[in-house]
């Protein structure tokens, strides 16, 4: 396949770095060439691309790669965020596969976690030998995860965890868990292996959206875990809050890559497509389109540049990453259905990516906190009134 171009109306690549520009293109032509032939199957058989982990971990070290140490790569920021891109340009799937591995998982481990937890699991995690998932959310507990009723109370051995997460990526094909589960001192963070007694896993079947990618119900009935598998030093919500900011700025960044697609293939097609005598290109309404895409695209690559370097210089705070998802979300699930439209019929068989895309988009729109939920910690941000109840 040819070289995925990208957009660069603003000549952004000019402030990218050598090296941050050399991993994209890295990963673009690995997403060109390994992911996209077989995406589309994936999503119609409703499996996750499972040879593509040892892949993203071992071979181009992707998971994690913007820590410096346990062998991560110790990118900046940027390049981060490019992968991300990328990655999503494949598919959301795959891209949140790296949100969960990378941010949700090595990210608590490695900031809280005790040496022998990061030892353990941080080389597996990075080399994708082995897999993990975070539970956060419960069926009763999307938006307000303060209301958790997961529960663990201590014993003679460790800590015996009850209750149930819900809507948990990689759940059933994770070898640990990240749980987070009220105690009688508040939230605290456990790692929960697979085949520990008590703890079982269920797919959610029959999605319309993220089809290549496995979300799941973990369940925990009288789970004993032990005492060295608490993670947390410290209690609270904020602890989880805080790995969401990590893999929020991660999906600021790949939502782009989404738009990019869906933007690339109407530009195609609106080129080659005649009707009334011309390509479609060449009507007015069809141009607005393109350039309503092309502005959008330009400003979320720009919002996303800036939160690259805020980030980099430990500046990143929640408020600003919150209003990144939500903006570069919603643009990008604009584009899609605005692409879906301008594909006509077509744009509704997965002969095209954009109706992937398009649904795809609807649950990330959903998940790390949905587009109100964000909405609601900007204007905290910028009121100092909370409104969230
Ligand atoms: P609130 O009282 O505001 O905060 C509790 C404590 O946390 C602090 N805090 C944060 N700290 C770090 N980062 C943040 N973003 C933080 N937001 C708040 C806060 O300062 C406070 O600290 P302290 O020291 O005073 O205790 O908490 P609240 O219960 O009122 O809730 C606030 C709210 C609604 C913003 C929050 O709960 C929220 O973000 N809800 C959305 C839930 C969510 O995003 N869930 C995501 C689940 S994981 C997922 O979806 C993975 S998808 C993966 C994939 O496939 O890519
Ligand atoms: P609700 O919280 O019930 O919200 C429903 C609607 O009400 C939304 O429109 C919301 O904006 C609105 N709403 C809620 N509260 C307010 C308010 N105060 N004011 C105004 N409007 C409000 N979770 C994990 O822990 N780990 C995962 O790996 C994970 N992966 C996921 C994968 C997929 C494919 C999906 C779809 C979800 C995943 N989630 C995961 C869960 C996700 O984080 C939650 O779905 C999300 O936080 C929203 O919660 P909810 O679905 O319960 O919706």
């Amino acid at each position: 396949m040819a070289r995925f171009q990208g957009l660069d109306f603003y000549s952004i690549d000019q402030s990218l770095s050598p090296d941050e520009r050399q991993v994209r293109d890295l990963v673009r032509d690995w997403v060109t060439n390994e992911v996209l032939p077989g995406i589309e199957q994936h999503a119609r058989e409703g499996t996750f691309p499972l040879h593509l982990i040892p892949k993203m971990g071992e071979e181009l070290g992707l998971f994690g790669s913007n820590f410096n140490d346990y062998g991560c790569a110790g990118l900046s920021a940027i390049a981060y965020g490019l992968i991300m891109q990328e990655l999503e340009r494949g598919d959301s799937g795959l891209r949140s596969f790296a949100s969960v591995q990378g941010s949700l998982v090595m990210y608590p481990i490695r900031e809280f976690g005790s040496e022998a937890q990061k030892e353990r699991w941080l080389p597996l995690l990075r080399r994708g030998a082995a897999i993990g998932c975070f539970g956060l959310t419960e069926p009763d507990h999307g938006s307000d995860p303060g209301g958790m009723e997961t529960r663990a109370v201590r014993t003679d051995r460790g800590w015996l965890l009850s209750g149930t997460k819900m809507w948990i990526t990689n759940g059933s094909i994770a070898d640990v868990a990240v749980v987070w589960a009220r105690t009688e001192d508040g939230i605290r963070g456990f790692l929960v292996e697979r085949g520990t007694p008590g703890f079982t896993t269920s797919d959610v079947k029959r999605k319309f959206s993220l089809r290549a990618s496995v979300t799941s119900e973990l369940s925990f009935q009288d789970c004993e875990v032990p005492a060295d598998s608490i993670l947390s030093k410290t209690t609270g919500l904020k602890n989880p809050l805080m790995c969401l900011n990590q893999a929020r700025y991660g999906i600021a960044w790949g939502a782009i890559g989404a738009a990019q697609a869906c933007y690339d293939a109407a530009l195609r097609y609106t080129l080659a497509r005649t009707q009334f005598g011309k390509p479609l290109a060449a009507f007015q309404l069809v141009q607005n389109k393109l350039c309503q895409m092309v502005t959008e695209i330009t400003k979320a690559q720009l919002l996303a540049l800036q939160l690259g370097r805020l980030k980099d210089q430990g500046q990143a705070k929640p408020a600003l990453v919150s209003l990144a998802k939500r903006n570069n979300v919603a643009i990008a699930l604009d584009i899609a259905r605005t692409a879906r439209d301008m594909l006509g019929a077509n744009g509704i068989t997965d002969e095209y990516p954009v109706g992937r895309h398009m649904v795809n988009l609807e649950s990330v729109s959903t998940y790390e906190g949905t587009h109100d939920i964000h909405a609601l910690i900007v204007g905290h941000a910028v009121t100092g009134i909370e409104a969230f109840a």
